[in-house]
């Protein structure tokens, strides 16, 4: 396993390179900036920055880590994403472009066509909400590079720790009822999205993402169109008015600010869906090693993991304290079956009680107890085992181009006094 590094706050110099005639702003500020061009790079408008020169995202709480400015990502740290329903400010932001700005709900509408549906057909949000019954399911949403930073060598892209993950409530109507009233032919493989945001370069004919699941996902009761996470309209950063969620898979399958759905007879081959994006080697590859594309296979469901979630990590503990520990452990589309920790690096486990999860695809928790033989520096570690008895690995999985699917024990630092 590698050390814990520390996670940086984003620095001016850390920032991606100034990329012009973008607004990256302006669905934050509500505003377009009239002179973005002239915005030194890595410079945040006063209005959005905070004390720490740190960048405030409205609506999330202001200890989310910020990795990127241009696109914004930001994660949440493992402390913070202990309540059983992740909260709308606190869960993760990844974006793969610039988010819509100026979002009118009232005029928003979602097509459905491709060449595997039975006819194309629009419609608003209001008519989403009035034609189809509504469904509210807890679904766990994790980036497929959730973890990246722990690869060596390192992978592009951004450097997640722990926190590109979440489960909050979702509501919303089911893929399949819509998919349905449209009617689906015999042909459908595959379903794919696009979403309103907009491409970094600001070429209007490149999207940013449009990926999809097979139809077998898309059918399944739990994939919804959602327009509420934890009962309000979803957060401007997390899709509003309307996304997909598809619990368990890759989120970047979550498709945010949705306005269209193809339903296709092949695997759809919409941006970030070919080549390596969202794609592991078949067989397992030596660290930096190149491999083909055709070496390499789309993410399906995510492996097991876990979080630590309380206490933070470097608590002091008094010895003659008992240690409660908690945490969430999730699993693509099964359920994780046993929970363990361990005081000694791995040297002995110890079983810990686990809920069941509220209904397929949401996470579930666990909660043990710990003592400790005497004063010192301890590390808790953390594992989950899925149904098919996969149990998350003690160093780093497979390592991979792109550093997907790092799914390694997460690890707290106690000092027993
Ligand atoms: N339209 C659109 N949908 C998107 C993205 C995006 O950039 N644009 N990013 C995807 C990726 S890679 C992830 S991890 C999730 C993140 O969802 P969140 O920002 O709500 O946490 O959204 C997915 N859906
Ligand atoms: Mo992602």
């Amino acid at each position: 396993m590698t050390p814990v590094k520390p996670i940086a706050k984003a620095t001016s110099s850390s920032r991606r390179q100034f990329l012009k005639g973008t607004g990256y702003y302006a669905a934050l500020l509500g505003c377009e900036i009239v002179f973005f061009k002239h915005l030194p790079k890595g410079m945040i408008p006063i209005a959005l920055a905070q004390e720490n020169n740190g960048f405030q995202i409205p609506g999330k709480d202001p200890n989310l880590v910020v990795l990127n400015d241009r696109p914004i990502n930001a994660e949440t740290p493992a402390h913070l994403l202990d309540d059983a329903i992740t909260p709308a400010s606190r869960l993760f932001v990844r974006n793969n472009g610039i988010p819509p700005a100026n979002v009118d709900t009232a005029s928003w509408t979602l097509t459905i066509e491709g060449e595997s549906a039975k006819q194309r057909k629009t419609y608003t949000l209001a008519q989403l909400k009035q034609r189809f019954k509504h469904y509210t399911y807890q679904l766990t949403l994790e980036c497929g590079g959730n973890g990246r930073s722990e690869f060596s060598p390192p992978a592009k892209g951004n450097q997640w720790s722990t926190g590109a993950v979440g489960c909050p409530e979702w509501t919303g109507v089911r893929l399949a009822d819509v998919l349905n009233d449209v009617g689906i032919k015999s042909s459908a493989v595959y379903i794919g999205y696009y979403g309103k945001d907009t491409h970094l370069s600001g070429d209007a004919h490149k999207d940013p993402i449009s990926r999809g699941v097979p139809i077998n996902k898309a059918l399944e009761p739990e994939s919804l169109i959602a327009w509420a996470m934890n009962g309000e309209d979803l957060p401007a950063m997390n899709g509003h008015p309307l996304r997909l969620v598809f619990g368990g898979w890759p989120a970047s399958t979550s498709g945010k600010w949705l306005d269209r759905i193809v339903v296709r007879d092949q695997v759809h081959d919409g941006a970030k869906m070919t080549g390596t994006a969202y794609r592991v080697p078949f067989k397992p590859v030596a660290p930096g090693a190149k491999v083909a594309d055709e070496d390499m296979c789309i993410i399906h469901a995510m492996p097991a993991k876990s979080l630590i979630t309380h206490p933070k990590s470097g608590i002091l503990q008094p010895l003659s304290d008992k240690m409660t520990v908690r945490g969430h452990a999730w699993v693509g589309d099964q359920a994780v079956k046993n929970m363990a920790i361990s005081i000694d690096f791995g040297q002995t486990w110890q079983t810990v009680s686990l809920s069941k999860a509220a209904n397929r695809n949401a996470w579930q928790h666990w909660q043990g107890q710990l003592s400790f033989p005497q004063k010192g520096y301890y590390e808790v570690w953390a594992k989950a085992t899925d149904s098919n008895g996969k149990s998350q690995p003690m160093v780093l999985p497979g390592w991979n181009p792109k550093g997907y699917l790092n799914n390694a024990c997460h690890r707290i630092a106690v000092q027993v006094v």
